[in-house]
């Protein structure tokens, strides 16, 4: 058994045999290059690391891992670092070593034919986007942070986005996995058949397992047609019922064609429009709820402008909508997109928020919002509730933001009441208090209330059957 205590310093010639296996290009020694893998991107956590191992292949990190482990030393999966609630960084110790898969980085199979892409975990999201559109398909899963989420990252955490609503989570767009054990060993599943009932299904225990069960290496995504067709709408709406039933509207029409349909508060897009450059009110006048209607077809004949044009006109004669523009061009539609995917950058901007990442059944969304917003403005006078996201999906981002002139570090000291303040809520509707971001280290201690008892025995149980030592990731999931 490796010596886990927790005083151990990383063991003599650990480093030395790391360093003759990875070579110079796979381990990080040198303070400055351990740098941006110390801390995330939220800054709610800074942790230490005695070294980052970033091998080149999936043989090199499966010897890394079986080094790693026979010293007892915890490992960190790290992929873009962009998690929002703290996984991937390194706890204060100096005992964690930080495991990058960012050299993991090739696409290794497209099939037009199965709709199939086989993609390393370090393969960026934007660049599997990227590679299905030069084969003519659709990797679908779509999040503002693209452009560094890694394939392995939106796996661990079963990522959402705004996609969600018509292409499913992560989860849904992965066939298969090659994973390495928290021992070493290699489990290749990479299969990309639609159907594989052969006992229990594997890729799904480690997807969404944020790292604490094995390192993901690779992975078959499953690809979609290309859309031919498109339609965009900036819409502002007379309240959040309102944009729900435009909501309804357009998936009853046709559910098919509902690509993303996300939410915005006045609050949020005001401040958008304060602190990213390039960004301008795309209505006449300012409201307090807006909505993004995001259509797409693989029919070239669709006809989704049109259907925009007639459920908005049906839609502003009910009261719903109270104006709306229409992109002219997929520059335009960029721009329209960029006022929904800035509201983290800007609300980090603005001073300190509280994020909560909530989730309760669609029908129940208007009064969630309502409630959480009123009860949030009780609780910290001055503050100001930014609820933004995918209400297709029932999933909210309940933000708070600080009250103006308030010093921020009093204001995220209260960020336990502000979470419990909207759990409250979100728990009355039956909702979840972890919807897309997943628990990290940030939500650790909401889950003995929220998934005790069986649930979290079995969870246990399954985490010690893989990883005996508790050597994956410690710290993350559970409390
Ligand atoms: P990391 O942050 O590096 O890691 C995330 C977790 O996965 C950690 O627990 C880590 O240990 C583990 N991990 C990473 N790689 C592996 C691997 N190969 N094997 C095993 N474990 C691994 N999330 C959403 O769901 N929807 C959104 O709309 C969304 N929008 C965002 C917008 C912004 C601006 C930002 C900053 C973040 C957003 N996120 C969103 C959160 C984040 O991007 C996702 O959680 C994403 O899936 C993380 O990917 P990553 O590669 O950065 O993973
Ligand atoms: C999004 O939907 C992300 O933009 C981030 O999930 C949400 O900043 C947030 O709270
Ligand atoms: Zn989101």
């Amino acid at each position: 058994m490796p010596d886990t205590s927790a005083a151990s310093p990383t063991p003599p010639g650990l480093l030395d045999a790391l360093a003759a296996l990875l070579g110079p290009r796979g381990l990080l020694t040198a303070p400055e290059d351990l740098e941006p893998h110390l801390a995330d991107w939220r800054a709610l956590y800074r942790g230490a690391t005695p070294c980052v191992i970033r091998p080149a292949d999936t043989a090199e990190l499966a010897a890394a891992v079986k080094l790693c482990a026979s010293a007892g030393v915890p490992m960190v999966p790290q992929g873009g670092n962009t998690s929002m609630v703290g996984g991937a960084t390194p706890d204060e110790s100096g005992r964690q070593v930080v495991v990058s898969l960012a050299r993991l980085n090739r696409i290794r199979a497209i099939d037009p034919v199965d709709m199939t892409m086989t993609a390393e975990a370090g393969v960026v999201l934007k660049a599997a986007q990227n590679a299905a559109a030069d084969s003519g398909c659709l990797f679908p899963l779509s999040l503002g942070a693209e452009g560094t989420a890694t394939i392995g990252g939106v796996l661990s955490t079963n990522a959402g986005g705004n996609t969600t609503v018509r292409y499913g989570n992560a989860r849904e767009l992965m066939l298969g996995l090659e994973v390495v054990l928290p021992d070493g060993q290699i489990w290749d599943g990479l299969r990309r058949l639609r159907k594989d009932n052969t006992g229990y299904a594997l890729r799904h225990l480690f997807t969404g397992a944020e790292g604490t069960l094995g390192f993901i290496t690779a992975a078959v995504l499953r690809m979609y047609p290309r859309p031919r067709d498109t339609a965009l709408a900036f819409c502002a709406v007379a309240d959040e019922d309102a944009a729900l039933a435009l909501f309804r509207r357009f998936r009853d029409r046709d559910e098919s064609a509902v690509r993303a349909f996300e939410y915005m508060s006045g609050t949020g897009v005001d401040f958008c429009l304060t602190h990213i450059e390039g960004i301008t009110l795309p209505v006449q006048a300012r409201a307090d709820h807006y909505v993004l209607v995001d259509l797409a077809s693989p029919r070239p004949d669709a006809g989704l402008r049109d259907m925009a044009e007639s459920l908005l006109g049906e839609a502003m004669e009910a009261g719903e909508v109270l104006d709306a523009v229409l992109a002219e061009s997929e520059a335009q539609a960029q721009k329209l997109w960029k006022i929904r995917e800035e509201h983290p950058e800007a609300q980090k901007r603005e001073g300190a928020s509280v994020k909560s990442d909530v989730s309760v059944p669609v029908s129940r969304v208007p009064e969630m919002i309502r409630r959480c917003s009123a009860d949030l403005r009780k609780l910290i006078p001055g503050s100001r509730p930014v609820p933004f996201g995918h209400i297709g999906d029932g999933n909210i981002h309940m933000n708070l933001e600080q009250p103006p002139g308030m010093d921020p570090a009093a204001f995220l000291a209260r960020s336990h009441d502000i979470m419990d303040c909207v759990n409250a809520v979100v728990r009355e509707m039956d909702g979840s208090f972890s919807a897309e971001h997943g628990i990290g280290r940030l939500k650790t201690d909401m889950m003995p209330d929220w998934r005790g008892g069986a649930e979290l025995d079995t969870m246990r149980r399954i985490k010690t059957a893989l990883d005996p030592w508790g050597l994956m990731n410690p710290g993350k999931v559970f409390p």
